[in-house]
């Protein structure tokens, strides 16, 4: 990658701008009118709100690039070990509004548009949201880059730059349709393209073996077929601090030799379609949250991110002198789950076969630049690979991959002689159903630490899913409760609340939440409580003119707003909320329950479902066909409400969020690993109610058992009632409430009297129920009950709101970043 100026480097002019525009209106006019004409090419009078948004977007871009530039010069200048985020996800959300309160320029940019006859609020909305990730897991990703860079932390983000992120859901009569997600259709004025920066990735062949000048074994891969990765870099900002760090994601191309088979197939159409093949590798993300299905082309997209981010940070960002045995001393790769694992043999391939290291030195090294975190419990979410697979797709990786097997299981076998049924459990390469690589085993093995991502969800890994190997080294097991960005969830999304937060604490707690404790006192105070409820207020009157204009629903007023907003799973139990509202409205019509008796309550869902994943769908069919019954039965009096918005995404959480009454997260103990959307409900002041999984546990001894509505059996309760044989049936037969809830779905009465379309439903739910919901079922109704009496008195409630808030500074994403600091990866901090 030839440079292409002959000054020397250290020369002012070579530097980069030597500063950002100035903070002033004026100066942001010119800029924005400068972007317009010369950028778009159009001049204000005929400029398109997509023109002026790409302008804004890009002046704003303006204003980070040279602190972008500095912090990188910085970086380079001395050798201080960074991290490498590597993560086949990140969740970004729109990139406006954080650019903005990065660079504190958002008033600016309201009165230098406004200047220009422009609303800033209408080019926010022109925004379309880089939907790179499915879940918890992508949106972790988003918030942890965020907090690298405001703690001033060196991180490079590593992924893939799919050209259609996660798909966007419509509803047609109540069933999910998935509509491609063609985000960069009008353009991404946020990334920065490098097209000359190849860096070519290899599959399939064989590998042979040959001995060197020096008469050493050594063994060489002959690919099968290449691909380039071209480089897309992301400024990443620290909230007014100067630091601008970056995100770097891939995009697959077709090399020159897919090119040259144009001329010599003489099949131009075969040559075209070769050419596809290899760029789909970073066509699409793939949207099942859970449960992956094995597919090769998903195995392609792992490695090729993978390699890509390895060949890059060795090549390009260390000095051209570095020696690769050094490399412990400068990065420590963060695997984000298991689909970066496949580093792990790559990092083992270029330190033996292309840098001439001996096996053992290159583990020594391998074994100390990796550090792995799981983000499942579920069994069927552990990653596997068929060996036959990865022979024919990575075989030099698959032989790699079966010598630190072997090494491993040695030390196994000394550990403890004799037992060799440990030695197969604990295998890197399991036999059940096909001969497969566990990745989960290859990342623990390889990596210095290994973390969960909640106090349970840690402990249960160490107890059950990665028990032997807790055993083994028990040191390598940590925890890191997860956390989320208190600038885009709290400061960006609610402005109201980050209003009366500054004016009763001051500033300074955006980027220190822990200051948030000062709130604790304001509990009492009168005048606080009701400025508070004012927040609220206005953030339920946001939420109806969002979903108005959106989705063309009309939320009632005056309602306890009750929010189940996550991927659809049935883990995460939204049967359980649609257990609950039905039974209240069969209540209702049943003449068992006055209306006038029942607390005013909207239910606002938000869910996608991985498309192939049936008992979701079905699931999301039921709630739309209960919602349009109940929403429009006369008997209910207005008391129940339901709103399902279709394609919830991170721009609907950041309305929705602010706007709860009460948060849901229901799921079944010793499931849901942590959750990050029940950090972000009560930091914004929604009252959880929920189970003792995941960071529940955490949330709710932090703000106190008389602040959370606690329900349902704990993780211990859940695996004793497995192991004596759970039978759903039970609960049906002696739960009155329960049985003509279920009866009534099964009637047909919300799908148009057709019972088979409720059928799957409850005939799993009567039969099966692997995540106990009828057995939760009457002590979730009793928590609500008690939620129903709580509401009524709005002093304690708004008292219990507060203290929330108070006490939920922990779950700030800087606070995660700490503890990974601290306790794996021993980076330094500050700008
Ligand atoms: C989530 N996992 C956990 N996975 O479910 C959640 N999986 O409890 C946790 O809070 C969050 O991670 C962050 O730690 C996911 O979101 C996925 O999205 C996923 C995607 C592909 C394959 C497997």
């Amino acid at each position: 990658h030839e440079r292409g100026a002959s000054l020397e480097p250290s020369h002012p002019l070579a530097r980069g701008p030597v500063a950002s525009p100035p903070h002033s209106v004026d100066a942001f006019v010119k800029e924005f009118l400068r972007e317009l004409n010369y950028g778009q090419g159009v001049p204000l009078s005929r400029s398109s709100l997509n023109d002026q948004y790409l302008a804004l977007a890009r002046t704003v871009r303006g204003y980070l690039t040279a602190r972008w530039l500095e912090t990188a010069r910085k970086r380079r200048s001395h050798t201080e070990r960074a991290v490498g985020y590597l993560s086949a996800e990140y969740l970004l959300g729109r990139q406006l509004d954080n650019a903005l309160l990065a660079t504190d320029l958002t008033q600016i940019a309201e009165d230098a548009l406004h200047a220009c006859g422009i609303e800033l609020d209408a080019l926010r909305q022109v925004e379309v949201e880089p939907g790179l990730g499915n879940g918890g897991l992508g949106r972790l990703a988003a918030c942890f880059i965020d907090s690298m860079a405001t703690m001033g932390a060196p991180c490079i983000g590593y992924g893939l730059r799919y050209e259609y992120g996660i798909f966007k859901q419509t509803f047609v009569d109540g069933r999910q349709i998935e509509i491609p997600d063609n985000w960069l259709s009008m353009g991404d004025p946020w990334e920065i393209a490098h097209p000359e920066m190849e860096v070519p990735v290899h599959f399939g062949g064989h590998t042979e073996r040959y001995v060197d000048e020096a008469g050493r074994d050594r063994v060489k891969w002959i690919h099968g077929w290449d691909v380039l990765g071209i480089r897309y870099n992301y400024m990443v900002p620290g909230y007014q601090n100067g630091v601008v760090n970056t995100l770097r994601l891939w995009r697959a191309r077709a090399t020159r030799a897919f090119d040259l088979d144009i001329f010599n197939a003489g099949d131009y159409a075969q040559a075209v379609r070769s050419q596809t093949f290899a760029e789909n590798i970073s066509k699409v993300l793939y949207p099942e949250d859970s449960t992956p299905q094995g597919k090769e082309l998903r195995l392609q997209q792992q490695y090729f991110f993978v390699a890509c981010s390895l060949y890059d940070f060795i090549k390009h960002t260390q000095p051209t002198d570095f020696d690769v045995r050094d490399l412990p001393e400068r990065i420590i790769f963060q695997l984000n789950d298991t689909h970066p694992v496949i580093a792990i043999p790559e990092l083992m391939r270029l330190l033996v076969d292309d840098y001439g290291l001996e096996w053992e030195d290159a583990w020594g090294i391998t074994r100390q630049c990796f550090a792995y975190t799981c983000h499942t419990l579920l069994p069927e979410a552990l990653e596997v690979w068929p060996v036959s697979l990865m022979e024919r797709l990575l075989p030099r990786h698959m032989e790699i991959i079966y010598r630190i097997n072997e090494g491993f299981l040695d030390e196994v076998r000394e550990a403890y002689p004799g037992d060799e049924l440990r030695v197969r459990r604990m295998s890197i390469i399991g036999d059940h159903p096909e001969r497969s690589v566990r990745m989960a085993h290859l990342a623990t093995v390889a990596s210095v630490k290994v973390n969960g991502v909640a106090e349970l969800h840690s402990q249960l890994l160490r107890d059950k899913v990665l028990n032997d190997f807790a055993e083994l080294w028990p040191d390598k097991f940590t925890n890191v409760t997860n956390g989320v960005t208190p600038r885009r969830f709290v400061r960006q999304a609610n402005p109201y609340l980050s209003k009366l937060i500054t004016d009763t604490i001051g500033v300074g707690w955006v980027a220190n939440l822990d200051r948030l404790e000062e709130l604790e006192v304001y509990a009492e105070d009168e005048d606080f409580r009701e400025k508070f409820r004012a927040v609220k207020a206005a953030n339920k009157e946001r939420i109806t003119r969002v979903l108005q204009r959106r989705d063309g629903i009309a939320l009632p007023e005056g309602h306890l707003l009750d929010v189940m907003v996550k991927r659809l799973h049935e883990y995460k139990r939204q049967s359980l909320k649609l257990l609950h509202i039905v039974t209240l409205y069969d209540g209702i019509i049943s003449g068992r329950l006055d209306p006038a008796s029942v607390t005013p309550r909207t239910v606002v869902f938000g869910a996608k479902a991985a498309p192939g994943y049936r008992m979701a769908k079905e699931t999301i069919y039921l709630i739309n066909s209960a919602a349009t019954v109940i929403n429009a039965d006369p008997r209910v009096e207005g008391r129940l409400f339901m709103a399902f918005p279709a394609n919830y995404n991170v721009t609907l959480a950041e309305r929705l969020i602010p706007a709860a009454d009460l948060s849901e997260q229901i799921s079944l103990a010793g499931k849901e690993a942590s959750g990050t959307g029940n950090m972000k409900f009560a930091l914004n002041g929604a009252l959880t109610i929920g189970t003792d999984d995941g960071a529940n546990v955490e949330i709710r001894r932090l703000v106190g058992d008389d602040n959370f509505f606690l329900f349902g059996m704990d993780e211990p309760q859940v695996a004793e009632l497995q192991a004596r044989g759970y039978r759903p049936a039970d609960y049906y037969e002696t739960n009155e409430n329960l049985r003509s809830a279920i009866n009534l779905i099964a009637s047909g009465h919300f799908t148009g009297g057709d019972r088979d379309a409720a059928g799957l439903f409850v005939g799993d739910l009567l039969s099966n129920d692997a995540f106990l919901a009828l057995a939760d079922y009457q002590s979730y109704m009793d928590a609500q009950a008690r939620v129903e009496a709580y509401y009524a008195d709005q002093e304690a409630w708004t008292k219990s709101a507060i203290l929330n808030v108070a006490r939920s500074g922990y779950f700030s994403s800087d606070r995660s970043m700490r503890d990974y600091i601290d306790r794996i990866w021993h980076v330094k901090t500050g700008v």
